[in-house]
């Protein structure tokens, strides 16, 4: 469907280059979401307009490119009310949708597996709620036409209820399937291996990045599209010095990402949590990168994502052509640049991965007692073996190990069989 995209910002916050890279990302979303997008206009406003967002005289622009064009759609850049979309419903005659409406939208097309597609689902329904939260008794007058007062009102709060016990019924869903793949890695990985998590914009190159690692092109789907891929896919890649680590490509975020999708994904972005590792990957070649940093930064924190080490990958180092499209990148983000096409500078970022997770990891000193030929061979599997020394009792073993790991080797060492 023909649609036209529209942003919208106050005369006296001009940012005009911000608001017209954010169109210019809108226009992606929108063919991603399977529309054809024919004109973006950057409409600057006096004040807002609480009924129809824009002014009646933009309004009226607005219809007449409409009439033009032959679109059939209207998509804001920034949030509407629920009123505002009404009334514009209502002026143009066409469908109006906004940038949250669209990406919840993406997210329903794209989903694979059972889990993303029961949290899109999720994001649709606490999105829809979100909506109806702040009506109440204004709204008789424009529903309550039947019946007489307040029905327009009883209309809602069923509605609400309805939606709610929706909700509740997914959210239980999909906790009983989180809950069944921890117990599925809990009998895989009887090794806990040091998890990584690799997070970053949409598009910045996560999955090209983990197929790179894991020396598979194919094995995560990687293309040039926004939201390329949902699902989590979690696979072992082994470290310069011989150890093995966990690396997880999660779900992209993106500029404005909606709450609705942030809590529908919760369970999934809240594993990020419990990683001993970030790899925050940034498309260098992209003119936004600064802009993306900012806005993968504020989701973390949104998350709750602190105190776990960070490595800021710049990833498409190959595409940059112009020097100066790194130049905002400060010192202080220690940036590692790799290409995850060529693997260029893929080697310094594993062995800065490793550095990193040495960091968490202590060192300790194990008998293996002769006998127990499973654990050294386990030990030199999950951690960093530094020394061997053979003697009576078995072998001592020196070697670096998260706590909790140490922890179980120890009891297996004290007990072999
Ligand atoms: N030139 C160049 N292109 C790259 C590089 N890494 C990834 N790409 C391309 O960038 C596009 C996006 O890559 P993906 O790996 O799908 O990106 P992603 O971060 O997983 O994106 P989403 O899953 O959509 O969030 C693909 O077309 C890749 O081929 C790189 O190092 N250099
Ligand atoms: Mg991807």
């Amino acid at each position: 469907m023909k649609t036209i995209l529209v942003a919208a910002q106050l005369k006296t916050k001009h940012r005009g280059a911000e608001a017209e890279s954010s169109l210019e990302e809108l226009w992606r979303l929108a063919e991603t979401a399977g529309l054809e997008p024919v004109e973006k206009i950057n409409v600057r406003v006096q004040a807002w307009n609480p009924a129809t967002f824009i002014g009646s005289g933009k309004v009226e622009e607005l219809k007449e490119r409409l009439e033009e064009t032959g679109a059939g759609a209207v998509i804001f850049d920034e949030e509407l009310s629920p009123a505002q979309q009404r009334n514009l419903t209502n002026v143009l005659g066409v469908t109006v949708a906004d940038r949250p409406r669209l990406i919840i939208e993406i997210f329903s097309l794209r989903a694979r597996t059972r889990e993303g597609k029961l949290q899109a689902r999720l994001a649709r329904f606490n999105y829809s709620l979100s909506r109806l939260a702040g009506k109440g008794g204004s709204m008789d007058q424009q529903r309550g036409m039947i019946g007489g007062r307040g029905s327009g009102e009883k209309k809602i709060e069923y509605d609400k209820r309805e939606l709610r016990v929706k909700i509740t019924e997914l959210e239980s869903e999909i906790e009983a399937i989180k809950r069944e793949r921890g117990t599925q890695r809990g009998k895989r990985d009887s090794i806990p291996m040091p998890q990584v998590s690799i997070v970053g914009y949409t598009n910045a190159g996560k999955s090209t990045l983990l197929n790179f690692l894991t020396g598979n092109r194919h094995g995560i789907y990687a293309d040039d599209k926004l939201f390329a891929t949902l699902d989590p896919s979690t696979k072992r890649v082994r470290l310069p010095a011989g150890g093995w680590a966990l690396f997880t490509d999660t779900v992209g975020f993106i500029q404005k990402l909606p709450h609705a999708l942030i809590a529908a994904f919760r369970a999934t972005l809240e594993e990020i949590r419990y990683s001993d590792l970030i790899l925050h990957v940034h498309d260098l070649s992209s003119p936004e990168a600064q802009l993306q940093h900012q806005a993968v930064k504020a989701t973390l924190d949104e998350l709750g994502v602190h105190d776990i080490p960070v490595i800021n990958v710049f990833n498409k180092a190959d595409a940059v052509k112009d020097p100066a499209l790194s130049a905002w990148v400060p010192e202080r983000l220690h940036p590692v640049l790799v290409s995850a096409l060529t693997g260029n500078g893929v080697g310094p970022l594993l062995a800065a991965c490793e550095r990193a997770l040495a960091r968490r990891w202590g060192e300790y000193e194990l008998t293996v007692p002769v006998g127990a030929k499973g654990l050294v061979k386990e030990i030199y599997a999950s951690c960093l073996v530094k020394d061997a020394a053979y003697g009576q009792q078995g072998v001592t073993l020196t070697f670096k190990a998260t706590p909790e790991n140490y922890a179980r080797l120890s009891k297996k060492a004290a007990a072999p069989n």
